[in-house]
C-alpha cells in the first residue's frame, strides 16, 4: 500500500488525512504537541485507520513515499532536513489537496486583506451564480472542499506564506497580490524572504492565467515585468487600462462603471483597495456590473476586522483583533476621524513600530500598550501621544482604555501584533474584548483599578 506522512494535527493536518485516507494511503500523522484538541484530532483519526504519532516528530514519517506539512511547520525543522537527505518529496497541504482540484482556482496573498479580498471576492462569484468554494487560511482547509469540485466551479483560496512554501505543480487561474509589508520575522530571517514565500503563487502560472497586482505599490507593480501571466491591475489613484480603478470617485472596471466608491459598505482606504482587487478578479468572468454592485453594496465586512460592535454614551467601540502587523494597524488609524484610545500589543513576531510615529501623534488621544510587546511598543513610539501608558494584562489594558474615553472618541482594539501571548487565536481575543467592553460598560461600571 503506498504510503504518506502528515506533519502537524491542526486543522489542515486532519483534513490532509481524510483526503489521503480517502485516495487508498496507508496514513501517518505526526504532532510534535500534545494538547486536548490533538487528542481528539488523533481519536477521529484512528477510527478511520490512520496511524498517528503525538509529543514528538520520529524516523518512521520517512517510511513514505510523499510527506505532507502543515502551515505552521517549518521547513527547517530536523526531521524534515532528513527527509530532503532521503530525497523524500515534501510538500504543503495545499499542493496535496491541488492534486484533486477539478474547477478554477483563485488564489489570494498579500500581507493584509487577504481574509476580507477572498470572502468578498467569493461572494461576487456566488452572487453571480457561480458554484463557489471558499477555503484556505481563512480557516476552512482545502483538503476539507477539494472533492467537492467540479469543472464548473471557481475555488477561492486564501494563501498565507507559509501555505505558499513546498508548492510543487499549484497554478491558480488567478493569482491576486494585494500588498507587501512586513510580518512573521519571527519564521522568516529578513521580509525579503518573507515576500519570496508570497511570490510562488506565480511559479506554475502561463500566458493564459491572470494576475491581479497592486499598481500603487512598487514592489507588487514591479512583478508585472517577471510573471507570464497576464497582469490585472487596481489601484485608488490612478486609471489603469487593464483592471479595477477609481474616477471621479467611482469604481470602474475595464472602463465600464460600477458603482461610486461611497457605497462600498466596507469602510476605509485600504478596503476601497481590497474591493478593487476582487472586482479585478472578476474580469475573466461574466459578471454583470449590476451584479457586481449589488454584492459590493451589501458586504460589510467580516468579525475582528475594524468592527463597530458597540456605540454607547457617544462613544464607539471598534474590535479590529486581526490586525496582527503595523501595516494593518497603520490603516486602522487611518479609517477613523474622531480622537482614538487605542488598545496595542501581543505576541512578539519582531515587527518594529516606529514607522507608525507620525499617524499616532496625529489620531490617537491616548495609547494602553499591552502583552509581551507593549514596552517595546511604548519606545518605538517614544513622545508621540500625550498620553500612554503600559499595562501588561489584557483586561486591565481594556479597563484603562474605557476610563479614558469620553463622548465623540473610539475604544479602539488594533494590536498590531499577535494574540499567542496571552490568548488561543486572534479570535479568542476579538470575542474575549467584545464580552468584556459590553459587560463593562453596559452592565457594571467600569472598576478601573490599574492607575
Ligand atoms: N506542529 C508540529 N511540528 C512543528 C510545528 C507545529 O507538529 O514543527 C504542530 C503543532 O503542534 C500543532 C499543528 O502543527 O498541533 C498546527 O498546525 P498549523 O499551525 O498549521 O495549524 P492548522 O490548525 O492546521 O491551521 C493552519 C493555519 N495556521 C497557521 O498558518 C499557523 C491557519 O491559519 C489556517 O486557517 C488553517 O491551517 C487552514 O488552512 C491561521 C493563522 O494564524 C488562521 N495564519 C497565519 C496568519 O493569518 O497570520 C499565517
Ligand atoms: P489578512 O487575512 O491578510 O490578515 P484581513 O482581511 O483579515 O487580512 O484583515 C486583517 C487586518 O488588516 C485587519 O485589521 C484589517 O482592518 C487590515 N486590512 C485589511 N485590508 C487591508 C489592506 N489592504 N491593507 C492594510 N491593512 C488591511
Amino acid at each position: 500500500m503506498r504510503r504518506i506522512s502528515i506533519i502537524g494535527l491542526g486543522r489542515s493536518g486532519e483534513a490532509a488525512a481524510m483526503l489521503a485516507v480517502s485516495d487508498g494511503f496507508s496514513v501517518l500523522v505526526s504532532d510534535a504537541g500534545d494538547n486536548s484538541g490533538i487528542r481528539s484530532r488523533a481519536e477521529r483519526l484512528s477510527q478511520r485507520g490512520v496511524l498517528v504519532e503525538i509529543g514528538g516528530h520520529t524516523e518512521k514519517i520517512l517510511d513514505s513515499e510523499m510527506i505532507v506539512i502543515s502551515p505552521g511547520v517549518p521547513l527547517s525543522i530536523e526531521i524534515l532536513k532528513k527527509a530532503r537527505r532521503e530525497k523524500i518529496p515534501i510538500i504543503s497541504e495545499i499542493e496535496f489537496a491541488f492534486r484533486h482540484e477539478q474547477g478554477k482556482v483563485i488564489a489570494i496573498t498579500g500581507s493584509n486583506g487577504k481574509s476580507t479580498t477572498a470572502t468578498l471576492t467569493a461572494k461576487l462569484f456566488e452572487d453571480a451564480g457561480f458554484i463557489t468554494f471558499l477555503a484556505g487560511n481563512i480557516g476552512n482547509p482545502y483538503s476539507a472542499i477539494v472533492t467537492k469540485t467540479s469543472p464548473a466551479s471557481i475555488t477561492v483560496l486564501e494563501l498565507s506564506s507559509f501555505q505558499l512554501e513546498a508548492m510543487d505543480s499549484f497554478h491558480p487561474y488567478i493569482a491576486v497580490l494585494l500588498n507587501l509589508s512586513p510580518d512573521h520575522l519571527d519564521r522568516y530571517d529578513t521580509a525579503k524572504n518573507y515576500y519570496r514565500a508570497k511570490f510562488h503563487i506565480f511559479d506554475n502560472q502561463n500566458n493564459s492565467d491572470y494576475a491581479v497586482l497592486w499598481a500603487d505599490q512598487r514592489e507588487v507593480f514591479s512583478l508585472t515585468m517577471q510573471i507570464v501571466s497576464k497582469p490585472l491591475l487596481f489601484s485608488s489613484t490612478q486609471i489603469v487600462q487593464v483592471g479595477a480603478y477609481v474616477l471621479d470617485e467611482n469604481i470602474y472596471r475595464n472602463g465600464e462603471e460600477i458603482l461610486p466608491a461611497a457605497e462600498l459598505a466596507i469602510p476605509g482606504p485600504h478596503n476601497l483597495n481590497n474591493a478593487l482587487s476582487a472586482v479585478a478578479a472578476t474580469i475573466p468572468f461574466e459578471i454583470s456590473p449590476e451584479s457586481i454592485a449589488k454584492t459590493l453594496r451589501k458586504f460589510d465586512g467580516i468579525e475582528h476586522r475594524l468592527e463597530r460592535f458597540l456605540e454607547h454614551d457617544g462613544i464607539t467601540y471598534v474590535n479590529d483583533s486581526k490586525a496582527t502587523n503595523p501595516d494593518s494597524l497603520k490603516y486602522a488609524l487611518m479609517s477613523f476621524d474622531m480622537p482614538i484610545v487605542l488598545i496595542a500589543g501581543g505576541y512578539d513576531k519582531g515587527a518594529n513600530f516606529s514607522e507608525l510615529k507620525n499617524l499616532f501623534a496625529k489620531k490617537v488621544k491616548a495609547a494602553v500598550f499591552t502583552g509581551d510587546t507593549g514596552e517595546k511598543m511604548a519606545m518605538d513610539i517614544d513622545g508621540a501621544v500625550n498620553f500612554c501608558t503600559v499595562i501588561k494584562d489584557f483586561e486591565k489594558s481594556v479597563r484603562r482604555a474605557i476610563s479614558l474615553a469620553v463622548q465623540g472618541d473610539v475604544v479602539l482594539l488594533s494590536p498590531g501584533c499577535a494574540s499567542y501571548d496571552a490568548f488561543k487565536n486572534f479570535e479568542h481575543r476579538g470575542t474575549f474584548f467584545k464580552q468584556l467592553v459590553k459587560k463593562i460598560v453596559l452592565e457594571n461600571g467600569n472598576t478601573d483599578d490599574s492607575a
